[in-house]
């Protein structure tokens, strides 16, 4: 039997509805997931996302709506899911920390974090972000004393009794697995950032906030005038999925994506959380950078912001997975445009697949040859590297695609098929060509699933069809 490979993405909050940003994440681990059914042929996949609906960021935007905070959550749960839905992304679990189930892993999750003696009373006096829902130092505001990821919204002066973790105790725990690569932290950049968080030395964190402040969360096990601290509950949405489903133990590769503004809290925080309930810890966390706009970061409280389903509705979901995986934040922030997707879509889909794969049909459907069936995944390694799958470099695998229909688009201009009169040499470049096309499908498949299936119906069988056009071509 396959390995089992539990793949997560951060759950998005629910003050306000998913943007483009969010969703890049989402596509990025649901890549990922199809690469291992479709192609490594391993369906003991479970793939989760979801809503991080509790805390002060949808507490305070229900208030400033006037409705209820459930009301407010189960509004943009219904619609993030929506934006979600519309880019095809195959979740097994769409997760909300208000779903029942979820509320009682977290209250039992943090009864054993206290019963092992790691959750204290004490005094918090600082500075807290609502936009992150996390508390700062002065050396992590700017010069405005904002928080350089929220700067629109005002920086909070907390003085109250908290709950707090015993962090700091994990710090030489944290270290051996990080270092040690039993916990796998990509790209390498971020892994040295988290070493050197380590290095500065962490201290103990609050784990609840008293209710008088933030009543919209689960009441702790512990005091019913505290509720548990949002990211606390959040982090444990994987945990409550991965164990009823069977996809939290030894034999289970855990792999968590998130954006590089959580980094902590997944390779540093939730580790020391795991270690002390008891349970086993991730293998590994893929952290991407942030998309920009035209230069700046898309975000909610920035409102710059452009929904998926904007996109799919004018581009087609399949080309707005193309853009954000080829060009998006893989490794390294990126920006992106209006005017350079259609650019994009215009060059690299109409032209360079949809018209090379048209002009192969076409020549192939005339012909009076017959060509042998075909299914995938045959010969498909031809056209990707595998290491790149494993080290998530999606962007890899397509700029090898693309260089492949190319050099395809270029065989055809060379050999011009349309000229030859010699059957059995037509027959040989023709059959060359319908394969490749053949092999590219397939390997575009888990990238591409939509045009996967328009390709495969016009090429897969003995006789070429004349296939519908994959990307009709968008004036600017
Ligand atoms: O942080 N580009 O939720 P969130 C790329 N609820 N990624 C972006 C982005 C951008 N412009 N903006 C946001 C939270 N993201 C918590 C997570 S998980 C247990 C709890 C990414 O709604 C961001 O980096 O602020 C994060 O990975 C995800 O979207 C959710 O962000």
């Amino acid at each position: 039997m396959s390995k089992k490979i539990f793949i997560t993405t951060a759950i998005d909050y629910t003050n306000d509805v998913i943007h483009i940003g969010h969703a890049y994440e989402k596509i990025l681990a649901d890549v990922f997931a199809r690469f291992q059914r479709n192609l490594l042929g391993n369906d003991n996949i479970h793939y989760t996302t979801g809503t991080d609906e509790h805390g002060t960021t949808s507490q305070k935007a229900a208030e400033k709506n006037n409705v209820s905070c459930m009301d407010l959550v189960t509004k943009i749960y219904k619609e993030d899911k929506e934006q979600i839905d519309s880019l095809n992304i195959s979740y097994d679990r769409f997760i909300r920390t208000t779903d029942e189930d979820h509320k009682k892993q977290a209250l039992d999750f943090f009864k054993k974090v206290f019963d092992n003696g790691d959750i204290y009373k004490a005094k918090y006096e600082g500075y807290y972000c609502e936009g992150c829902e996390a508390h700062k130092t002065l050396s992590e505001l700017n010069e405005k004393g904002q928080c350089p990821n929220h700067p629109t919204r005002e920086i909070q002066k907390l003085d109250e009794e908290n709950y707090f973790f015993r962090w700091s105790k994990y710090t030489r725990f944290l270290k051996d697995l990080i270092i040690g690569n039993t916990l796998v932290v990509l790209p390498e950049g971020k892994r040295k950032e988290m070493v050197a968080f380590l290095d500065n030395g962490l201290k103990d964190i609050t784990v609840s906030r008293p209710k008088y402040k933030v009543s919209w969360g689960i009441t702790t096990p512990i005091d019913e005038n505290q509720v548990i601290y949002v990211w606390f509950d959040a982090l444990i949405n994987y945990l409550t999925e991965g164990i009823e489903k069977g996809f939290w133990d030894k034999d289970t590769e855990i792999i968590h994506f998130v954006g590089k503004d959580i980094a902590r809290w997944h390779a540093l925080l939730w580790p020391a959380m795991l270690k002390s309930a008891g349970y086993k810890v991730p293998d590994l966390i893929y952290i991407h950078g942030f998309i920009n706009l035209n230069g700046q970061k898309i975000s909610k409280s920035l409102g710059n912001v452009i929904r998926p389903t904007e996109l799919v509705s004018q581009f087609g979901v399949d080309a707005v997975r193309y853009y954000l995986l080829k060009y998006g934040p893989i490794v390294e922030d990126s920006d992106i445009s209006l005017d350079n997707f259609i650019s994009i879509y215009n060059g690299e889909l109409a032209n360079g697949l949809g018209n090379t794969v048209s002009r192969i049909a076409k020549l192939a459907s005339i012909s009076e040859f017959d060509f042998a069936e075909y299914s995938d995944p045959q010969n498909v390694w031809e056209k990707i590297n595998k290491k790149d799958i494993d080290e998530f470099r999606i962007d890899k695998i397509l700029s090898q695609i693309w260089k492949n229909l190319s050099e395809l688009d270029h065989h055809i201009n060379e050999h011009q098929p349309w000229g030859i009169k010699d059957q059995e040499k037509l027959k040989d470049i023709l059959s060359y060509e319908v394969h490749e096309v053949r092999k590219i499908a397939s390997a575009i498949k888990p990238i591409m699933p939509d045009i996967y299936v328009k390709i495969s119906k016009a090429f897969f069988s003995g006789k070429i069809q004349v296939s519908d056009i994959l990307f009709p071509r968008i004036s600017g």
